[in-house]
């Protein structure tokens, strides 16, 4: 008789890393790491690729973590703490803790790999998906382990095309007429184009599925090599195009199986002007990113508070939202909201008006103040008055205002102008 294979999800684990800063979020990310930043009204970065490797079928994960860690250990510990060790399910979270010697943090994206191995061995799989945890995106990691698994490749990696201009940003690949990669460049300063359009680029997703056994055996041997840095980008990738058969796996809507109509969706909200849109998106009438989809929920830690409230305030104020989203325990009293995304727990108060505003959890808005096009961060309270979009000039003194126009409003920005 021959055996039933196991599903190819419940031989992989998905291994994250969640350990850069994202930088390029300003003071967002000055206490927690971008993973840990919130998104779409009640999630965090990380809870997308987590939900896509558990929508997906997977079952062990990992989550390593280094710079500002403490929201992201504390969001994962709250949110992602249902897997059973009795059902063969693992979730761990690997802060850099110098486990494999006492002088080096996680020096690069494969180091944290290596510096786990380990733990990787114990959970007994035979392949692993390498995960960034800081995109925004819905893709489902068993059409790519099954290409992985049927090309035989060494790696298979996660692309998608970006425009030239944009590619810098990416490692950036050519592949041959069977989508095996033939050269990989990271971060090149003058980006090839494809040779069908000079007007865009193969950029690789930063997502990686290897056999564990290849992949440690790589590991190791890199670990000792002194001219490495460590990286998948910029070491082992490269390595394995030159020496070996690395395939490109193209992101596009075959790539989501929940919804055939849906448009491939994938954002790296890694400048304050791209979180800003990608949340503003979700207020439009129909949205690329389906938040609504039950076939392929995102999954996060929720606080278990009161519904939204709407007052009609005793000045005769009405407390509205037009084209919003609004999340549980905000209370909107006599405040008009448009085109805004509020957190949990959001506080608004009469005469104030919102626009285009990103409201990140336990936000607070005095009265009289009028904020457009803003991402407040969480916590922050807004003084009675305070009005912010529509004299960037102004707001520059006190505010960070974006290339794009979005203004960022932290709490020791406010303090600068309350003491002004
Ligand atoms: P980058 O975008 O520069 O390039 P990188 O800084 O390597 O990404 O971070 C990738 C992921 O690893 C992020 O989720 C980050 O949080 C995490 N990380 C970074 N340093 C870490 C460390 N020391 N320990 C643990 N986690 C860490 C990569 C690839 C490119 C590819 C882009 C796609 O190198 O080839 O195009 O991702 O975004
Ligand atoms: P951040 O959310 O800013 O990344 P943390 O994860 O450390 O940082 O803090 C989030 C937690 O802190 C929330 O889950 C909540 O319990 C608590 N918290 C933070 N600010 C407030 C506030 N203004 N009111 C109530 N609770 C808060």
């Amino acid at each position: 008789m021959t055996e039933t294979p196991m599903r190819l999800t419940r031989r992989s684990m998905a291994f994250v890393l969640a350990g850069g800063r994202g930088s390029r979020l300003k003071e967002l990310t000055d206490t927690r790491a971008k993973p840990a930043v919130y998104f779409g009204g009640k999630s965090r970065i990380i809870d997308f690729a987590l939900s896509n490797a558990l929508n997906s079928g997977i079952r062990k994960m990992a989550i390593a973590t280094q710079y500002k860690a403490h929201s992201l250990i504390r969001h994962c510990q709250r949110g992602w703490s249902f897997f059973r060790a009795e059902r063969n399910e693992y979730l761990d979270i690997l802060p850099a803790s110098q486990r494999v010697d006492e002088v080096h943090w996680y020096q690069g994206t494969a180091d944290a790999v290596f510096q786990n191995i380990d733990i990787v061995d114990s959970y007994d799989i035979d392949y692993v998906v390498i995960l960034a945890g800081d995109h925004i995106y819905k893709m489902d990691y068993e059409i790519m382990l099954r290409q992985h698994v049927e090309s035989r490749a060494d790696v298979t990696i996660g692309c998608l095309t970006v425009p030239r201009e944009e590619a810098s940003a990416f490692g950036v690949m050519a592949v041959d007429g069977e989508d095996r990669i033939t050269s990989f460049l990271e971060k090149p300063a003058d980006p090839p184009g494809t040779p069908d359009d000079d007007s865009v680029a193969l950029a690789s997703m930063g997502i990686y599925v290897f056999d564990w056994k290849f992949l440690r055996d790589i590991l190791k041997r890199d670990a000792d090599d002194p001219n490495s840095s460590h990286d998948f980008g910029g070491d082992i990738i490269p390595q394995i195009v030159k020496n070996g058969v690395a395939k490109a796996h193209r992101f596009d809507k075959s790539c989501v199986r929940h919804d055939k109509e849906a448009p491939a969706y994938w954002r790296d909200v890694g400048t304050v002007d791209a979180f800003w849109k990608a949340n503003i998106d979700l207020t439009t009438f129909s949205p690329d990113l389906d938040l609504w989809d039950k076939s392929w929920p995102i999954w996060t830690y929720s606080e278990s508070v009161p519904p939204a409230k709407f007052i009609h305030d005793e000045e005769d104020r009405r407390g509205l939202a037009i084209s919003s989203l609004v999340a549980g325990g905000c209370i909107i009293s006599g405040t008009e909201v448009r085109r805004s995304l509020l957190f949990t727990q959001v506080h608004t108060n009469s005469f104030a008006s919102l626009d285009g505003a990103v409201m990140l959890p336990y936000s607070y808005v005095g009265r009289h103040a009028r904020l457009t096009n803003v991402v407040v961060d969480s916590g922050v309270r807004i003084p009675e008055g305070l009005i912010v979009g529509e004299d960037p000039v102004e707001d520059a003194k006190f505010f960070r205002v974006s290339e794009g126009g979005v203004t960022l409003i932290t709490q020791p920005m406010v303090d600068k102008w309350t003491a002004a």
